[in-house]
């Protein structure tokens, strides 16, 4: 069983094996744990299952070890079989109550949201957090569609669960985000397409810690 808090949105990432080179992608996700990461999602798009279970469990024994929540991207399966603490999922992917059904009331489900329709609705759904974003620009997700500040803005205000920004957001830009109301950023490339991922985690959770306060949604 593991409840999401709003402070475990502080610094969530999100895994991507494109520029790991001769790093392992466990060794990676360790050393942004070690810099600070909050919630680690294993999102993997082109593994077979097999290798992606693999992978899973590889990265479960890491976040177990820093008792880190560890969710998977999409796969309901592999995360059963991993034992992971959840999945999460988009508009366009197994519809939510299927997921809760074959996950259970313990496990985590995050829910990719755009409007504050889609958001109300996942609160009523029974989602444990959402993620909403592009936020900003961003290369790593093709077809990425951009939420502006505006609607980030309205779609905290309107659910009480927790909320992460995804997209584009860099240690340049995270500051942007202070007053929207989110309770973290969700981040790939500012930390997988970094030299040093244990140094880039440290100063986007600071940065993270900084956007958020003076938050208008209260911590409970
Ligand atoms: N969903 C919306 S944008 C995005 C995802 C998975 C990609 C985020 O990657 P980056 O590198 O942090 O922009
Ligand atoms: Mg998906």
């Amino acid at each position: 069983m593991v409840n999401v808090n709003k402070q475990d949105m502080l610094l969530y990432v999100v895994t991507d094996r494109t520029w790991l080179g001769e790093h392992s992608l466990a060794d990676q996700v360790e050393e942004s744990i070690r810099g600070g990461a909050t919630f680690i999602q294993l999102r993997e798009k082109n593994l077979l299952s097999m290798e992606f279970l693999r992978e899973a469990k590889e990265i479960k024994a890491v976040t177990d070890r820093y008792h880190i929540p560890f969710i998977i991207n999409d796969d309901v399966e592999v995360a059963l079989k991993a034992g992971a603490d959840g999945v999460h999922i988009g508009q366009g992917d197994e519809d939510f109550k299927s997921v809760r059904e074959k996950l259970g009331k313990g496990k985590v489900i995050g829910l990719s949201v755009h409007t504050v329709e889609e958001a109300i609705r996942a609160e009523e759904l029974g989602a444990d957090y959402i993620g909403v974003g592009s936020v900003f620009t961003t290369t790593t997700k093709a077809d990425a569609a951009p939420v502006a500040f505006d609607t980030l803005k309205s779609i905290c205000d309107a659910v009480s669960i927790p909320v992460v920004a995804i997209g584009g957001i860099s240690k340049e830009n995270i500051l942007k985000l202070s007053g929207s109301g989110v309770d973290g950023v969700a981040v790939i490339s500012a930390i997988f397409a970094q030299q040093e991922p244990l140094k880039a985690a440290k100063e986007l959770l600071e940065l993270s810690r900084q956007m958020i306060k003076g938050s208008s949604r209260s911590y409970i």
